[in-house]
């Protein structure tokens, strides 16, 4: 049983620190003192699903300060930098800095935030060898990047295969003993570089496979072919398997790593050309709602936008396309109105059902909740102004709709 203090209690740092806790002596650490205290008092800082019983049941003491341990695991987040199109790697090099005074021989530090390739070596060596311990002799060093989905996390932590990748074999084989102590999946050992690139090639893929489906559910409208049907047909392939289009790519990873590949080469035109495919896609779906009021001679319109979540059935709204959509439907002048039923705080007003979609001329389907999957055709008929929907995720059962006298437009079908 190892005393592990955990650096950074959000949406990796927690789910791990609880996972681990279940053989080990754990103690968490962040900087925000509401997110300790709730976890103090055993609630969920943030909804994951599985999490509630989990935390019921710990015996995690978080605090605002790491204590001495035996591991520290670092699970801070990696923003980037819009202006320079490079990782932000401040709150690492905070959590590392952090550690130096409690840090003793044979302790063991891993790395599970996202860094660019080399990071461990250049930046977190000199910063825990400030201890004067030397890191690889008296102290080791891994990256164990993770890997598990939002809204599947606890799953996904335990019964995914894991990449270890440490300084020396012992830090490898250290990291690798711990995890095990909650990971069903495989762990596949490697050097610190590979494991930092590996997960970043694994986001990109995900990344540059959507980008595929959006210009190609672009390219259908102009062709006229139903682009779900298509892919839908092309994933029949043994070998194929494309992913789905829709209004952009949002949340902490997918919609960042993919730039920490770019920072230092122009060798990556398709990486960065992917990235551009898919943050232009908010514009591509204010001009589809351009040319529905435009045909509909709609002026002066209301927007409603069905969810803000960066991606369907959770509350997490980091870097959701939703809001460069809502800011360029105001830029056109139109009122935007903003219902999403699992999300508690965002930037913009949230309204009720009822208010978000009374006298609206166009509700845009911007997530795929299961909740909208049920939307009840009279109800939103009696409400709305106009009876148009542009689904972006192809998420309504059409007939129903039609039935009730609406017009539906879909991404990726003309
Ligand atoms: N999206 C599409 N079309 C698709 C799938 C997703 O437009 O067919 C959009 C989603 O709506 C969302 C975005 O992409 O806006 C990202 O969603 P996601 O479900 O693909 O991924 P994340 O960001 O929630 O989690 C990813 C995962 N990475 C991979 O699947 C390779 C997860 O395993 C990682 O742990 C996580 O990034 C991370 O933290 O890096």
């Amino acid at each position: 049983m190892a005393k592990i203090c955990v650096i950074g209690l959000g949406y990796i740092g927690l789910p791990t620190a609880l996972l681990l806790s279940k053989s080990h002596n754990v103690y968490g650490c962040d900087i925000n003192p509401v997110v300790v205290s709730k976890i103090n008092s055993k609630e969920m800082p943030f909804f994951e699903p599985g999490m509630e019983e989990v935390i019921r049941d710990t015996n995690i003491i978080a605090a605002t300060q790491p204590v001495q341990a035996d591991v520290f695991v670092i699970c801070v987040p990696t923003p980037f930098d819009k202006e320079v199109r490079m990782a932000d790697l401040r709150f690492v090099k905070q959590a590392l800095e952090s550690i130096i005074p409690y840090l003793v021989s044979g302790n063991l530090v891993v790395i599970e935030s996202t860094i660019t390739p080399g990071s461990c070596e250049k930046i977190a060596i000199p910063i825990l060898e400030r201890s004067k311990l030397i890191v690889g002799k008296d102290i080791f060093l891994s990256h164990c990047p993770e890997r598990a989905i939002p809204g599947k996390t606890f799953y996904e932590m335990v019964n995914n295969d894991r990449i270890v990748g440490g300084i020396n074999s012992t830090s490898t084989d250290l990291t690798a003993d711990i995890y095990r102590s909650f990971v069903k999946g495989t762990i596949h050992k490697t050097d610190i570089r590979t494991a930092e690139f590996v997960k970043l090639i694994e986001n990109t893929f995900r990344d540059v496979n959507i980008a595929l489906a959006n210009e190609l559910a672009m390219l259908s409208e102009d062709i006229d072919i139903n682009i779900w049907k298509a892919i839908e047909l092309a994933n029949k392939h043994p070998r194929v398997n494309i992913l789905s289009p829709g209004p952009g790519v949002g949340g902490h990873c997918i919609a960042v790593d993919p730039w920490f590949l770019t920072e230092s080469t122009c060798k990556t035109k398709l990486i960065s050309m992917s990235r551009e495919i898919n943050d232009g896609m908010p514009s591509y779906i204010v001009s589809k709602a351009k040319r529905i009021f435009s045909d509909a001679g709609i002026k002066d319109p209301i927007v409603t936008i069905f969810g803000v979540a960066y991606k369907g059935n959770i509350d997490d709204t980091r870097e959701t396309p939703a809001l460069k959509l809502i800011k360029l439907c105001e830029k056109e002048g139109w009122t935007v109105k903003i219902f999403d039923p699992r999300v508690k705080k965002f930037e913009y007003p949230l309204l009720s059902f009822e208010e978000a979609v009374q006298n609206t001329n166009l509700i845009i389907i911007e997530v795929d909740h299961d909740d909208f999957k049920k939307l009840d055709a009279k109800k939103v008929r009696d409400l709305v102004k106009s009876k148009i929907i542009l689904d972006t995720k192809n998420l309504l059962i059409k007939d129903e709709f039609v039935k009730y006298g609406f017009r539906i437009h879909t991404l990726g079908i003309n």
